[in-house]
Order: structure tokens, then C-alpha cells, then sequence
């Protein structure tokens, strides 16, 4: 059906009505005071506008803790990014009309649900409309990091280039190589699917297994055990949310586990790789190589990681496509739309789901 101009996902209610949860607010939209605490597509902020009594930013820096402060002090609903976090301390400031959190993003690991919950604020996310660009990127780095493409960039934009040599640039092939799938949520299926193109043979680990037709339909072997997963793959790629259990599943005793041939993808979260026990091993050439898309500590990256040959780095664009943000931008509309209209948004997050 159409609503709000775009097209409504199926709402999973059914889940949320496990718990006795918070519903939303009965409240004609326009009286809705909603806080964006980034730059927004035009398009998705001229949609909150014309919806909600917003208040948009002019700048595109992330807000100031200050600023944070005054925003959950005097909103209704507060749409957050990735960029800001919403822990306890903040919430404490939190006004009485604060109710939603309509988070621009999949990811809540920047949220303290428990606590938002507690104080009766609900949590929704965007997920689902990342999923295939995330898997694109996830390829898009294997491709850099196994056939060398920023060093072909390089010598290309260097003008260094002397031509075609037998030798030169030699790579690895995909083809055939075993993909060890850490989480393997909508975006670790997403990834299978277009390894499996590329001929790729899918393993994965997971908290729970997947249905046997999922698992024939992938042609995914499932490892119980993560450790001897990770010691006989080629690569790995990361794709499950941070939280306090995946907080460095791959730490420096697992990551010595791998095949020194191996390479290591990170589109997720950088909290769930040791960040500096990997830039060691990459360093000494205990492991071939990594693509990484997230840091452990966002921009504040581990300088010697930024100095290797055999790692290609991203400022965390895998979901950077326009279809995606305005896609995203579509989600919190209707979350926040459904609980305005006195329902439970569709995404909503229910503490210890991820
Ligand atoms: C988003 C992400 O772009 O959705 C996520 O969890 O990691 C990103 O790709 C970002 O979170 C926007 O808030």
C-alpha cells in the first residue's frame, strides 16, 4: 500500500507484541516537534518538513554534546545518525516530551536502548534498505584488496605507469576461494549471494542457524565454531552488529587463527575487530590483507594501519548510495509517522534484539 508517497514495507508487528511495550502517541503530525541531528537528502528533508514541525540542520557537523543536550530537552522525537551518541548521561537530560528515537541507520550500538526504554522512549532503525549496497561494498573490497586496484590507481594517477608487464600487478582470483561469513543476518545473505556469483565457496558463522532451505538455497556450510571457521578460510567477512558479544570477536587470538593468506572485510562495526592487534599482524605479514569500511575508534584510526600497502580503507560509505539514504530517509518517515498516529513505529528496536 501506499503511504506518506512511498511505498510501506510489511510492518512485523507480530514480534513487537511479545513484550509489553510503549505504543506511540496519538498526536496530529504537524504538532510533532522532531530534531535532526544531521544533514538529510533534500528530498527526505523536505518530506519531514512538510509532515512534522521539524527542526533541520544548516550544518553538516555532527551536533555537540551541548547541542545533543538541548535537543532531546525540547523534541518529541529525535532522529539520530551513527555519528551521535545517545547513552545514559544524555538521556538523563531528556524532556518529557522526548518518545522516539527514529534513528537514520540500521545500526543502535551509538544507543543505550535499555536506558531509552526504561525512561519510556522508543528506539526504531532503518533496516532492510542497506542490505544491498552493504553487500556490493563488501565485494567491492575483496575485489581492491585480492587484485590490488589502488595500487593500479596509483601508478595511473602517478603517471608512472611503463605498460603492461607479465608480472606486474598479480593478484589473486576469487574464484574458488572459501568466505567465512561472521553474522549472517539480511547482509551476510546478501554477501553469500553474490560471493556464490563470483564462485566463491560460503561458510558462515552465526549465533543461530539457519533454516536448512536458507542453508541449500546459499549452499552455506555452517561452522559451530567460530575458531575453526576462521582457521581454514581464505577470507573473512564481518557482518554482524556490534554489541557487548560480538565487542572484538576477532581479537588477537582469533585473528592469529587465520591463514596468513587470508584477508579480513569489515563493513559492520570496527568495535568487533582488535583494530591494533590486526595493523600488528598486517605489519609483520601474518595476514595478507584487509578492507575495511569502520574503525574501533571512528576517525581516530591507528596510524600504521593507514600506512600499509596490503589494506584498502574506507570512510565508512557502504551505504553511501543516494537510493539508500532516501530509502532510509522513507523509514523514519514512517516510523515516525506510525507513532505519531499512535502506533508502534514498524522498526522499532526492542532491547537485546541485535
Ligand atoms: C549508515 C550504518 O549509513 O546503518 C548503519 O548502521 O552503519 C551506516 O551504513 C549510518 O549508520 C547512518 O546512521
Amino acid at each position: 500500500c501506499f503511504f506518506l508517497g512511498v511505498l510501506v514495507p510489511r510492518c512485523n508487528l507480530r514480534q513487537f507484541k511479545r513484550e509489553n511495550l510503549i505504543t506511540g502517541v496519538d498526536m496530529s503530525s504537524d504538532q510533532i516537534s522532531v530534531a535532526v541531528t544531521r544533514r538529510l537528502p533534500d528530498a527526505v528533508e523536505n518530506r519531514l518538513s512538510e509532515l512534522f514541525d521539524v527542526k533541520l540542520r544548516d550544518s553538516d557537523e555532527p551536533m555537540t554534546r551541548a547541542e545533543l543536550a538541548q535537543a532531546v530537552k525540547t523534541a518529541d522525537v529525535l532522529v539520530p545518525t551513527v555519528t551521535d551518541r545517545i547513552d545514559a548521561a544524555l538521556l538523563a537530560q531528556a524532556g518529557p516530551r522526548l518518545k522516539l528515537l527514529a534513528n537514520f541507520g540500521a545500526g543502535i550500538d551509538h544507543i543505550d536502548v535499555d536506558t531509552a526504554r526504561q525512561r519510556g522512549i522508543l528506539v526504531s532503525n532503518t533496516p532492510g534498505v542497506l542490505t544491498d549496497d552493504t553487500a556490493d561494498m563488501v565485494m567491492a573490497l575483496m575485489l581492491s584488496v585480492t587484485r590490488r586496484i589502488p595500487e593500479g590507481l596509483a601508478v595511473m594517477q602517478s603517471g608512472d605507469w611503463t605498460g603492461w608487464a607479465p608480472t606486474a600487478f598479480l593478484g589473486g582470483r576469487l574464484g574458488g576461494r572459501r568466505l567465512g561469513i561472521l553474522g549472517m543476518g539480511r547482509i551476510g545473505q546478501a554477501v553469500a549471494r553474490r560471493a556464490a556469483v563470483f564462485g566463491m565457496q560460503i561458510h558462515y558463522h552465526n549465533r543461530k542457524r539457519l533454516r536448512a532451505e536458507i542453508e541449500e538455497e546459499l549452499g552455506a556450510t555452517y561452522w559451530e565454531s567460530l575458531d575453526q571457521m576462521v582457521a581454514r578460510m581464505d577470507v573473512i567477512s564481518i557482518n554482524c552488529p556490534h554489541t557487548p558479544s560480538t565487542f572484538h570477536l576477532m581479537n588477537a587470538r582469533r585473528l592469529k587463527l587465520m591463514k596468513p593468506t587470508g584477508v579480513i572485510i569489515n563493513t559492520s562495526r570496527g568495535e568487533v575487530i582488535d583494530e591494533n592487534a590486526l595493523t600488528r599482524m598486517l605489519r609483520a605479514g601474518e595476514l595478507a590483507g584487509a578492507g575495511l569500511d569502520v574503525y574501533e575508534h571512528g576517525t581516530d584510526i591507528n596510524p600504521r594501519l593507514r600506512q600499509l600497502g596490503n589494506v584498502v580503507l574506507l570512510p565508512h560509505m557502504g551505504s553511501a548510495t543516494i537510493e539508500g539514504r532516501i530509502e532510509m530517509g522513507e523509514k523514519v518517515l514512517i516510523n515516525i509517522k506510525t507513532f505519531a498516529d499512535g502506533h508502534r513505529p514498524p522498526d522499532q528496536v526492542v532491547p537485546g534484539m541485535l
